[in-house]
């Protein structure tokens, strides 16, 4: 495929718009491939083939074939062209059994032939019969072939003649008085070739036999039953291949279309639009809407309640207190509290960047996502595949869907390393709570200081000595002071600080819900936005590609 797109490259550098429309079928079934009908792609991709092919073999030769039912005199006719018998004429039914090849100019043709694959047996050098010579220059680089017949019981004909059909520039249809209304040939070949009118020529033989009044009416009717199976302006011509008659005028139209050297390209152009229509027909012509950013918050929170944000979230605020409180509180309580468990410990979100290297490998112990909130993903992921393909026909809406899940078997797994990769910013007490926490120490040692000094006071230990005056701060003594100076700013200083704590762990407890939903948002990415969109890429590139192909 990669070399045909090539090819077609190469062709379209060389300025050809058929270059041009085969690059784009090949794009365009490269695209689809996986996602349509195997057997619609195929055959947009052996059309896309062939015609390159064809396209890079002679333009001198254009091959021209003769077919129809049997009898109906293609040998006869094939003869009369060339001016010598080659082909078998026999009164036995069907006679021809192998295309027979007539060239008039043999340079250059040899790859066509093994193209058409043509054994060496059935060819025939029209220059090498060196008798002739009347007619050669008419015909010059014209294939002449001699087809089976496409109507005996012998399915190997018909087999041969549908492909040669499909490889050749121009069709001679070659009808006879008895049986040109028949079904076979209008309702298998002459209709669905419709798209190739340009390409084609009726042959009306053995008019030597249809009296000379009923000639007219016979040759109107063949027009009619042409004009009806969609091949409006095609000739039709009357012959007769035992008498001459008409031989000539057939001969002048054959070398009026292969001079004009529009037929081969005539032919691959409505090759290619043909598969390009048929792509079309089963890929659709609607646009999509792009995926709104509602729907993908909506994605996005759906995900984060799976994943337990709010559970880590609030976590993260009441650790942060409780961890604050006890760094800024008086420490004789804030010691009684470290016998609480910590929240996040017990999730097994360990603090911070060095601790994430850690737990980013291990599960964390987050709550496994309830059914609801399972529900609630699925709902969300279906609505994202929903809300693009809507206007897409089936297959494409289809693999949207599975896109949008493909990656959901993962998704546990995914969402709980994000939620543990990510940095909750909680590792550090504020600095302001480390002065705090010296402060309350300090405090604290005061206070001892005052209660020993106190004790040893009432105590009275100095049996008899006096004893040294206390020392004392505006009329109040010393380590009374300090004693209860330092329980009472110790008590209000834990006090200020909770109010302080509580401010910080909310604004932790958002900053945290911040840098998880942003790694849900990746995961969310990853696992249902991006594959989805590569769909809708897949569709765009499809839908332009046959729109180039069919301009
Ligand atoms: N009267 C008359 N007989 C013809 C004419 N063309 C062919 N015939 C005869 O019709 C018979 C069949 O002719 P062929 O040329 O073998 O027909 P064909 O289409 O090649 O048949 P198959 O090879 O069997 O498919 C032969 O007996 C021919 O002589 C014609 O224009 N007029
Ligand atoms: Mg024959």
């Amino acid at each position: 495929m990669t070399s045909l797109v090539d090819g077609a490259k190469r062709l379209m550098s060389r300025g050809s718009d058929l270059g041009d429309r085969i690059e784009a079928l090949g794009r365009a079934s490269e695209a689809a491939r996986g996602r349509l009908d195997d057997r619609v792609v195929d055959d947009a991709d052996a059309t896309a083939e062939r015609v390159a092919t064809r396209l890079g073999l002679t333009a001198e030769h254009t091959v021209v074939a003769l077919a129809g039912a049997t009898g109906s005199g293609k040998s006869s006719t094939f003869n009369a062209l060339a001016g010598v018998e080659l082909a078998s004429v026999g009164v036995r039914r069907p006679t021809t059994s192998w295309a027979t090849a007539c060239v008039w100019g043999r340079e250059g043709a040899t790859e066509l032939l093994e193209w058409l694959d043509i054994a060496p047996r059935h060819q025939v050098m029209r220059d090498s019969l060196l008798d002739l010579g009347k007619e050669d220059r008419a015909l010059q680089g014209v294939v002449l072939l001699d087809l089976p017949d496409h109507d005996s019981t012998e399915v190997s004909h018909h087999l041969e003649v549908d492909r040669l059909i499909e490889l050749t520039d121009l069709m001679v249809w070659v009808l006879d008085p008895q049986k040109y209304a028949d079904a076979v040939v209008h309702d298998r070949y002459l209709a669905p070739l419709a798209s190739h009118r340009d390409v084609m020529l009726i042959v009306l033989n053995h008019v030597d036999e249809v009296p000379a009044d009923r000639r007219q009416s016979m040759l109107d009717d063949v027009r009619r039953l042409v004009d009806a199976d969609g091949l409006v302006g095609v000739p039709v011509l009357a012959t007769s291949a035992r008498t001459g008659e008409g031989i000539d005028a057939l001969r002048d139209e054959i070398a009026r279309r292969v001079r004009a050297k529009k037929v081969t390209r005539s032919r691959l152009e409505a090759d290619v639009r043909d598969a390009a229509a048929r792509l079309q027909e089963a890929t659709g012509t609607s646009g999509h809407p792009e995926l709104s950013k509602e729907r993908i918050a909506a994605l996005e929170d759906a995900f984060a309640g799976a994943a337990g944000v709010p559970t880590v979230v609030e976590a993260v605020e009441s650790a942060t207190r409780i961890r604050g409180r006890r760094a800024t509180g008086w420490p004789v309580t804030a010691w009684i509290s470290r016998l609480r468990p910590d929240p996040l410990k017990r999730l097994h979100l360990d603090l911070g960047k060095d601790s994430s290297s850690f737990t980013g490998r291990g599960r964390t112990s987050v709550p496994s996502a309830t059914s609801v909130e399972r529900a609630r993903v699925d709902a969300e992921v279906r609505a994202v595949a929903d809300e693009v393909s809507a206007p897409l026909a089936r297959p494409w809406a289809e693999s949207v869907r599975r896109a949008s899940v493909s990656r959901l078997p993962d998704l546990g797994d995914r969402l709980d390393s994000a939620l543990s990769a990510t940095d909750l910013g909680v590792e550090r007490v504020p600095v302001w709570a480390g002065f705090v926490r010296v402060l309350q120490w300090v405090l604290l040692l005061a206070a001892t200081v005052g209660l020993v000094w106190s004790a040893v006071l009432l105590a009275d230990p100095w049996f008899g000595v006096t004893r040294p005056s206390t020392p004392d701060v505006g009329g109040f003594p010393v380590p009374v002071v300090l004693l209860l100076g330092g329980v009472l700013l110790g008590l209000l200083l834990a006090l200020l600080c909770r109010f302080l704590v509580s401010s910080t762990a909310r604004s932790r407890a958002r900053s945290a819900d911040r840098r998880l939903r942003s790694a849900i948002s990746q995961v969310a990415d990853e696992m249902v936005v991006r594959p989805v969109r590569a769909e809708l890429a897949a569709y765009d590139t499809v839908r332009e590609s046959l729109a180039r192909a069919l301009k």
